[in-house]
């Protein structure tokens, strides 16, 4: 039986925007972020990397102002990577790579938090079942250039595998996704995409959002 926690979660996971200042094109990420909840966006990650990102106090305040949006249309507000920031702002959730601070640790920490996990392998992925995570993020799908240290792409098939192997946590493709490819990506057994670059720095994001809802709730 499939329970309710996994369920709600499921719910969240179909349109997954990922975002931070310098994913944006030079407009300002509340806008941006403002649109895409317009377009009906069902999650969102703080995602503040890279050469121009912002740090110290300047990224406290953005991740708040983001948040603050999040809040007033009850949508999850998740952290990526920064625990501490996480914590500091009690946010809704973390999401957290293998690089990261250990995810069983975070769930110590954060019980009743979602927490996801991007996995490469089944043996991440159980592990991280076993830590305790809410979902699991597998990529890169398509090529990407929003992640400089990305491991090779694996397409489709990956889901596909991970589902085979009775793998039945929630879980969002990332890396490359366009609406058009979305539909593959959700009946490969997909819960949801994770999105940043075809959202973030769309000429028209509230549209590319409606896009991407449309083609996952097919
Ligand atoms: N992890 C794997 S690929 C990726 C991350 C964070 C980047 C996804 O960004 P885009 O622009 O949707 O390819
Ligand atoms: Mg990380």
């Amino acid at each position: 039986m499939v329970d309710k926690r996994t369920e709600q979660i499921k719910e969240l996971l179909p349109v997954y925007f990922i975002m931070g200042s310098s994913n944006c094109n030079g407009r300002n990420p509340v806008d941006v972020l403002e649109e895409a909840i317009a377009g009906g966006i069902t999650l969102f990650q703080f995602r503040e990397k890279g050469e121009s990102a912002l740090t110290g106090k300047e990224k406290v305040r953005l991740a708040e102002r983001l948040q603050k949006v999040c809040q007033e249309n009850h949508i999850p507000f998740i952290v990526n990577d920064d625990f501490e920031l996480a914590i500091e702002l009690d946010a809704d959730g973390i999401h957290v790579g293998q690089d990261d601070l250990a995810a069983v640790i975070i769930r110590e920490k954060f019980s009743n938090k979602i927490l996801g996990v991007s996995a490469h392998t089944i043996e991440e992925a159980e592990q991280a079942i076993k830590d305790g995570a809410d979902y699991l993020g597998l990529g890169p799908i398509y090529p990407t250039r929003s992640k400089d240290d990305a491991e090779e792409v694996a397409g489709t098939e990956i889901i596909k595998r991970f589902r085979d192997h009775g793998i039945t946590l929630p879980i969002v493709g990332i890396g490359g996704i366009s609406p058009e490819s979305a539909e593959q990506v959700i009946q490969a057994g997909a819960d949801g995409v994770a999105v940043i670059s075809s959202i973030a720095s769309s000429s028209d994001v509230e549209e590319t959002a409606k896009s991407f809802l449309r083609a996952t709730s097919k």
